[in-house]
């Protein structure tokens, strides 16, 4: 090893693992209660430094963040040299080394991960850190930093303090890419998408103004500055929900976890008539738009299945107008999607549509395998890739017509609105702006799409969810034996039902969802099979109920 151990055994004695607690690198990373974290995040700073030594000095980012869970929460994750989420195969080194008890398991686990994935200690590594608004984060840096510290004279590290998650993913690539994706500067971002933008709503008649729920969280003071650099005069947005400094106010009765779950306006958005509204989650890396509906007055969501059909409709029509037919296009999703989206995009969209397990990490590598990929999670969370046919095919392209330049212009001008590395809310809200610009659609016009069918997600708190395994891309539980017939006899007494159960990777639950053909069935059927994972799975706390 080439690192003074005596320097890791000091600086580890600083951040003991807590007794009685188990850590796992789940959906998202590791994300529990943040004072439970220092130890995690200074063992996390040993698993960044060999992943970038073993990416031969490439640059690694580690966020801080819990994005939609509560403020005493935090976590954290680790982004791969392309901006991506770390490689998966990493993901069970992660969690032995954040369970390590101390220096000498630290230094035998690393020793298993050198000789595991070959990796040369004398490498360089470099680690840039991002963290949200909570009031656990610099705490947590702190930790992380000692560690690398201790690491030794190889390796060096940028703390840049608060970001959005999607902003540190963007950082990462542009340092590893030379600036060829960009600056790597926060104003580098900035710059990119809004010059983007406007360069997309050119020549186009403006929208109204857009009323932005930020969660409370790093997306208020962020969405500000970029709203500034676009010009008000090519986007007007109303920022609420933007109190950063009350940190128990963040995800609070507002955000695009609380508007999609509890299907209803967030904590400050009336819902005005004809006000259009979105709302950030705690980390900026989900969207979902919402409005009144003019007739019935009803709440109405536009999810992340909404923004897929909507962006995969767009981005369809404006291959076909440029010629680059021959460029395939699809869309993923996961089994959260509502099954009316997935009939759009198969029968009126015409497009392959592939369903993975949750976790954008999924999601992306899937998505990766189609020339323009497109995908959402039904929670906001999602993007667009173009891989490297389409960079060329649209670099290459020559206009035979004044209407297959603009097309061609506007394709190119969509690839740098659109972050690559990972979901973004800025560049999804951006993206849905365009689209709605050029349509000049209200949001129940992108709506009339299609209707979505009733659905309801429900927790469920029980004694142990790791009991709980799923296939087939979560559609099915394998363990606890027995259950899944449970729930599939269930399913078929209601009309249109369709449902699955599996642990969450991100909270201590376990999530339930059902879909079915009216509101009454589907709630009904939630909340039943809610009771039954409850009694069978020594549920804890209030049982779900109607
Ligand atoms: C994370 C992941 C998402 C996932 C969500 C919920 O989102 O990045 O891909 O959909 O967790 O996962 P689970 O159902 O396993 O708890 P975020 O926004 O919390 O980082």
């Amino acid at each position: 090893m080439s690192f003074d151990l005596s320097a890791l055994v000091t600086a580890s004695a600083q951040y003991p693992k807590p007794p009685n607690v188990t850590f796992t690198y789940g959906t998202a990373g590791f994300r529990l209660q943040g004072d439970l974290l220092p130890s995690v995040a200074f063992r996390v700073g040993v698993l960044a430094v060999l992943r970038s030594k073993k990416m031969d000095g490439r640059t690694i980012g580690v966020m801080l963040t819990a994005s939609h869970n509560p403020a005493r929460d935090n976590g954290l994750k680790v982004v791969d040299p392309r901006g991506e989420m770390l490689d998966t195969t990493w993901e069970p080194f992660a969690t032995r080394l954040a369970n390590a008890n101390d220096a000498t398991e630290i230094a035998s686990v690393m020793e298993e991960l050198r000789s595991a994935k070959t990796i040369d200690m004398s490498k360089p590594a470099h680690v840039v850190i991002g963290r949200d608004t909570r009031p656990t984060g610099p705490a947590l840096v702190k930790a992380l930093t000692d560690c690398l510290t201790a690491l030794g004279s190889t390796v060096t590290y940028q703390d840049y303090g608060v970001l959005t998650t999607p902003q540190l993913h963007y950082i990462v690539r542009c340092i590893n890419t030379h600036g060829a994706y960009g600056e790597p500067t926060e104003d580098g971002y900035y710059t990119k998408l809004a010059t983007a933008f406007r360069t997309l709503v050119s020549g186009h008649r403006r929208l109204s103004p857009l009323t932005v729920d930020c969660a409370n969280g790093v997306g208020a003071p962020k969405l500000r500055a970029l709203a500034e650099r676009i010009g008000e005069a090519n986007l007007a947005v109303e920022l609420v929900n933007d109190n950063i400094e009350a940190a128990d106010q963040l995800n609070y009765q507002c955000g695009a976890d609380f508007v999609k779950t509890q299907q209803n306006f967030s904590a400050n958005v009336e819902g005005r008539p004809l006000e259009r509204c979105c709302a950030l989650d705690g980390d900026a890396d989900r969207l979902v738009y919402f409005y009144r509906d003019e007739t019935d007055h009803a709440f109405k969501l536009l999810d992340g299945d909404k923004i897929s059909g909507l962006a995969a409709m767009f981005i369809t029509d404006l291959t076909r107008a440029a010629g680059l037919t021959d460029l395939n296009v699809g869309v993923v999703q996961t089994a959260y999607a509502n099954g009316s989206s997935t009939a759009y995009l198969k029968e009126v969209l015409q497009l392959p549509v592939a369903c993975v397990c949750t976790g954008v990490k999924h999601l992306h590598h899937e998505a990766e395998k189609f020339d323009i990929g497109v995908y959402f999670e039904a929670n906001g969370h999602g993007t667009v890739l173009f891989n490297h046919a389409a960079t060329q095919a649209l670099s290459k392209a020559q206009a035979r017509s004044p209407a297959q330049a603009e097309a061609l212009d506007q394709l190119r001008a969509l690839v740098d609105l659109v972050n690559q590395t990972v979901g973004d809310a800025f560049s999804d809200l951006l993206l849905v702006e365009v689209i709605l610009t050029h349509r000049q659609w209200s949001l129940s016009q992108w709506d009339h799409a299609y209707t979505d069918l009733p659905n309801r997600l429900v927790k469920v708190v029980v004694a142990d969810r790791t009991a709980f395994r799923t296939t087939n891309a979560d559609t099915q539980l394998v363990e606890p034996a027995g259950l899944q017939d449970k729930v599939n006899e269930l399913v078929a007494k209601y009309r249109g039902g369709r449902a699955f159960v599996r642990p969450s990777g991100t909270e201590d639950v376990v999530r339930v969802y059902a879909e079915a053909a009216n509101r009454h069935e589907c709630d009904q059927l939630a909340f039943k099979l809610g009771g039954l994972v409850f009694d069978l799975a020594g549920g804890k706390g209030e049982r779900p109920a109607e």
